[in-house]
């Protein structure tokens, strides 16, 4: 898959890139790290002059990735649909990465490719092209591509513009929803990639034992619990729901993360319907582009590109909790 190096789009060697000496699959780190805060100041990790203001920011995503996921669901729960617009692009990539399409248009910039995003923000940068991507209009420059910080900036700085009363990071809650979010991005966020991604025996092995492990748990968990740090939702459960509704279409058979599926396990079942049957999360969600986009033709894991038609799964089934 190519990447851009000093403003160029040129091809790399997706297997070499991807994946250490003993197989295992390595996430490369984001690369524009800057953070809208409430007074427009520095964030922990960029430059500041980034404030809050409605129509500023612009999110772009695709509805098979599951980071964007997070960002696309921040959004709709922190009541921002209307401050903070949004494209998708094509849910695939081609040789030019994430693409637009006729369907499927860069509203902002008019490009063709996500590439030409990050090269309108920084002309010589050298990164993955990923999403999501934050952008301001303003200084017609990348905000951020880490989702984890996009969902934080969604949680606070815009309240004075939408306040539904959900704080998805509170104060008292911040040590459980960390160490929350340390097990399940190890162990099932990234886990399923790091099974699916894997070009050893081993390192697949440890990678599906890691993801049933921390499933095993949260069944367990939800049996005496509502959310994953009690009564309140918060970005824990943000986190978590983009890789369990993608389990059963997706990584359960092209990642072959198969020793249970989710439906087999009645609370965390339950407990994704739940979400899933909030208000407006169900348009956050395609099954059909989760499985087309995870089984697409991939040299490594599915050569043919032949898409299963199951499983048939419906979260809009009653989920009878609370
Ligand atoms: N750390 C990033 C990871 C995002 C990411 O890996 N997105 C994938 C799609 S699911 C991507 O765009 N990959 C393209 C590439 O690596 O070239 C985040 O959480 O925002």
């Amino acid at each position: 898959m190519a990447m851009l190096v000093d403003g160029q789009w040129v091809e790399e060697n997706e297997a070499k890139n991807k994946t250490d000496k003993s197989g295992a699959f390595k996430r490369s780190d984001s690369t524009f790290r800057n953070w809208v805060t409430e007074d427009g100041s520095p964030g922990p990790t960029g430059t500041g002059g980034f404030m809050p203001e409605p129509g500023r920011y612009h999110l772009y995503i695709a509805m098979n990735c599951p980071w964007a996921h997070r960002t696309l669901l921040t959004r709709t729960l922190k009541g921002l649909v209307d401050i903070i617009t949004l494209d998708k692009t094509v849910p695939r990539r081609n040789e030019q990465g994430w693409y637009f399409d006729d369907d499927h248009v860069d509203t902002v910039l008019g490009t063709s490719a996500l590439h030409e995003v990050y090269t309108a923000s920084d002309p010589d940068a050298t990164t993955r092209v990923t999403v999501p991507v934050l952008w301001d209009r303003k200084t017609k420059s990348i905000v951020s591509n880490e989702s984890a910080e996009i969902i934080r900036m969604f949680d606070g700085p815009f309240e004075v513009f939408s306040n539904n009363g959900l704080a998805l990071y509170p104060g008292d809650l911040e040590d459980k929803i960390n160490s929350w979010n340390d097990l399940i991005y190890h162990t099932i966020n990234n886990g399923v990639y790091r099974a699916g991604f894997s070009t050893a025996q081993d390192a697949y092995e440890t990678a599906v034992r890691d993801v049933f492990a921390t499933l095993d748990r949260l069944e367990t968990h939800l049996e005496n619990n509502r959310y994953l740090c009690g009564e309140r939702f918060t970005e824990a459960d943000v986190r978590l729901f983009p890789t369990l509704i993608r389990f059963d279409v997706a990584y359960y058979g092209a990642f072959k993360c198969n020793l249970r599926r989710l439906i087999d396990y009645p609370n965390l079942w339950a407990y994704t319907r739940e979400i899933y049957q909030m208000p407006g999360i169900a348009d956050t969600v395609d099954l059909d582009v989760y499985k087309r986009g995870y089984y697409s033709r991939s040299p490594q894991r599915n050569p043919i590109g032949i898409v299963p038609l199951g499983p048939a799964i419906d979260p809009a089934v009653p989920h009878g909790r609370g």
